[in-house]
């Protein structure tokens, strides 16, 4: 039995895809996150943003549509739409190994498992803006194994206003589009899903983490109201996972596992 979830929170999470975990944020942690991530997209932040993927969400060389993922710091804006690579930053990464998140990592791919972090996200609905999300499972083809989790954490109050994360629970058991492999749903596909099942919103506090398993159906909305949707999304896959794209990735629990340094 872990410290941090039951056995009973366990068969909830194998049944529905999904767990809310809670408020997971130490004193001061939130605050620090937050500013953090402002400062890494007004290009003040100490990081590398030439290993940093940064992509606006409306880009003026785009018509203002998202511009490329593509690494690299663009301009000072609050408008980006995703961020990567947040592994690098000494606050995100020594908040994704964090002891409960360990536990879980331990509980879905077993005890003394490496753990690589598949991809430490920022996404970002900035104020009146946001991109929606189609529907759509977490699946990459290029992948030897499947990542089986995500966890999710809200660094704003989300609400169905400012594009929170909508999930279909019981829909992480299958793949929809196993012919295509990914995630990627047909727009047939996304119809009979909308008229066949009643979505739920995330609605969660700023500091509050959800755990995901990466089939959940799940999309998001833009944001229509004042203040950012800001949220920090963490993909954690067995360590023995290879790219065929050669990509490679940070081991974040087990043997290996990098370790964050003085948090500036
Ligand atoms: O934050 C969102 O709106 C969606 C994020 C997402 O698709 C993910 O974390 O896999």
């Amino acid at each position: 039995m872990g410290q941090y979830i039951s056995k009973a929170q366990w068969a909830t999470y194998e049944a529905q895809g999904y767990l809310h975990l809670g408020n997971v944020m130490d004193d001061g942690e939130l605050e620090a996150l937050q500013r953090r991530i402002d400062e890494i997209m007004l290009g003040t932040a100490p990081i590398d943003y030439d290993r940093v993927m940064m992509q606006l969400d409306s880009d003026p060389e785009n018509s203002g549509k998202p511009g490329p993922q593509s690494k690299g710091h663009k301009y000072a804006t609050l408008g980006y739409r995703k961020i990567q690579n947040l592994e690098l930053d000494p606050l995100f990464l020594s908040f994704l190994q964090k002891p409960q998140f360990r536990e879980i990592c331990e509980h879905i791919y077993g005890k003394n498992t490496p753990v690589d972090c598949f991809r430490a996200m920022f996404m970002n609905k900035p104020a009146h803006d946001g991109t929606p999300l189609i529907w759509h499972q977490d699946r990459w083809t290029d992948l030897t194994l499947d990542p089986q989790i995500t966890i999710w954490t809200a660094l704003d109050p989300t609400s169905v206003e400012n594009g929170c994360v909508k999930i279909i629970p019981g829909s992480h058991h299958r793949l929809i589009n196993p012919e295509q492999g990914s995630g990627f749903l047909t727009e047939e596909h996304i119809e009979t899903i909308v008229s066949q099942y009643k979505p739920i919103d995330l609605i969660l506090e700023a500091g509050d983490s959800v755990l995901l398993h990466n089939w959940m159906l799940h999309s998001s909305d833009v944001n229509t109201t004042d203040i950012a949707r800001r949220a920090f999304s963490v993909c954690y896959m067995h360590g023995d996972t290879r790219s065929l794209r050669g990509n490679t990735f940070t081991r974040v629990f087990g043997k290996g596992a990098v370790v964050h340094e003085a948090v500036a």
